[in-house]
């Protein structure tokens, strides 16, 4: 393969920059593949100052690869039948938050600013996930409240910048988190105002009374760029682009129409759903989508399935996923208005077939610990209170058991990552017997609801499927759960 980094470097193109109307923190690839594209394209339809400060909240990394190309890339649309790139130019700037917290402050203290976007991932926004509480104790809350001029996490910044634009006469924010979290607007108000508190009791009236938290449903699969993404995308475009973002062609944008004095971009225009509740949108997605994503991240992981294509190649994990939606979680949702969650979910099969997008079951099953409440754990108390067999959810949860274990099905060793994978390790090495090893993790409060952790049914199946995993594997026990 030809050296990628030999070919001309991507730029700018001469196009005028759009004056800057957002910041957004947390400058991964998904929201480069989702939010940027849709507010660009609001743009060029409608007009509207809209350009974007990308913030990353640890890694410089980011910055390195698109400062050089002026915070241009590619975004690439992966479909089943063919390769289209997309060329983006609506972030202006990257900062490094731990290098120059006062630019990032400055930056979303400007009055031009009147939205600030958030991808930081389940647990950025530090919060207990079975209560939606502000982790007090988190290190970087810690930073935050001994030094609130310094910010460390996301939340640090939301404060100490609406703390600033107060101080300054100016309106506020509206804050418009883009994170897989249930009622994620609610979840980001709660900690702000729980944070904003703990500092000065009036800034925290003035921001429940002012600012704005709408609720979304996000949507579009972007799988972690690799530099074989890169290589191909060279010979592609005949240019060196060090950060282009790899996407299937589906996305969805549901925003509940809430923002500080009406202000937005105009995202009727470009397909952006505005409703006024966006519950019955995000419980369909994060059941139907990530709880099935996780599933067959852990069952086709132990099972030596590299990516979802590959995992729900094979007919039985297809029966499976396919036995999830029909009989487990459908039956719990409420559809939004107009939508046939049957029709849902076969697209969905249809999505993790494409086979243009390798979606690495690793990559998915990182961070399991803040994701299996809100994805699995909550519809499968639901469905057991309501008589539902779930035995498909529940080898699920046993799969990622089996996970954070450490050790796959050829003894070989697994790279877990989680805000609790070292204390998840321990528990499952202290145990002697598979069902020790079940009672060990289900006492981790963060994770399992007491009720579900203590019912006796629960528990027992769960056993189960685990000592199954162990003894057969999970190919076996996929087989077998579907037939
Ligand atoms: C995935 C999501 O990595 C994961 O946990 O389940 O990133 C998923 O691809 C997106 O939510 C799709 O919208």
């Amino acid at each position: 393969m030809t050296d990628v980094t030999a070919l001309p470097r991507l730029t700018r193109s001469d196009a005028a920059k759009p004056a800057v109307g957002v910041v957004h923190l947390g400058l991964g690839a998904f929201y480069r593949a989702h939010g940027a594209i849709y507010i660009a394209e609001a743009m060029a339809k409608s007009g509207g100052d809209w350009g974007i400060v990308g913030v990353s909240l640890k890694s410089p990394t980011q910055a390195q690869r698109l400062m050089p190309q002026g915070c241009a890339y590619t975004a690439l649309e992966l479909a089943p039948t063919g390769r289209i790139p997309h060329h983006v130019e609506v972030v202006q700037n990257v900062l490094v938050a731990p290098h120059d917290p006062a630019a990032v402050l400055t930056a979303m203290a400007d009055e031009a600013v009147k939205i600030v976007t958030l991808t930081v991932t389940e647990k950025g926004y530090c919060h207990e996930p079975s209560t939606g509480r502000l982790n007090q104790a988190h290190p970087d809350i810690k930073q935050d409240l001994a030094d609130i001029a310094n910010p460390a996490s996301a939340l640090g910044f939301l404060v100490r910048a609406l703390e600033i634009r107060r101080a300054a006469g100016l309106r506020p924010f509206t804050v418009l988190t883009c994170d897989n979290l249930p009622e994620n607007g609610r979840v980001v108000r709660g900690v702000v105002l729980e944070l904003a508190g703990l500092i000065d009791e009036s800034l925290r009236d003035w921001i429940a009374a002012e600012c704005r938290f709408p609720a979304t449903m996000v949507d579009r699969i972007v799988p972690a760029t690799k530099p074989e993404d890169i290589a191909a995308l060279g010979a592609d475009i005949g240019k060196y682009d060090a950060s282009p973002v790899m996407m299937e062609p589906f996305r969805q944008w549901v925003v509940e129409d809430d923002f500080v004095d009406g202000v937005r971009p105009d995202f009727a225009a470009v397909g952006v759903e505005l409703v006024e509740n966006v519950t019955p949108f995000e419980d369909m997605k994060l059941r139907c989508l990530n709880g099935t994503h996780s599933s067959l991240a852990y069952l086709g992981y132990l099972g030596g399935f590299e990516t979802i294509c590959d995992t729900v190649a094979e007919p039985a994990y297809a029966a499976y996923v396919t036995g999830l939606w029909r009989d487990e979680i459908v039956p719990g949702l409420t559809p939004p208005e107009g939508v046939d969650l049957t029709a849902y979910a076969a697209a969905l099969l249809a999505r993790y077939q494409n086979p243009a997008i390798r979606h690495l079951t690793w990559q998915i099953a990182m961070d399991g610990s803040q994701k299996l409440p809100q994805r699995i754990l909550t519809q499968l108390g639901e469905g057991l209170s309501a008589g539902r067999p779930m035995t498909g959810l529940v080898l699920a949860v046993a799969a990622w058991m089996r996970y954070v274990g450490g050790v796959d099905e050829t003894g070989g060793a697994i790279d877990v990552r989680a805000p609790l994978a070292a204390r998840l390790k321990a528990l499952s090495d202290a145990a002697k017997t598979p069902a020790e090893a079940v009672t060990n993790l289900l006492s981790v409060e963060q994770v399992f609801p007491v009720a579900l952790a203590s019912n006796a049914a629960f528990v027992d199946a769960l056993t189960q499927a685990y000592e199954g995993l162990v003894a057969h594997g999970a190919r076996a026990m996929v087989a077998k759960t579907t037939g």
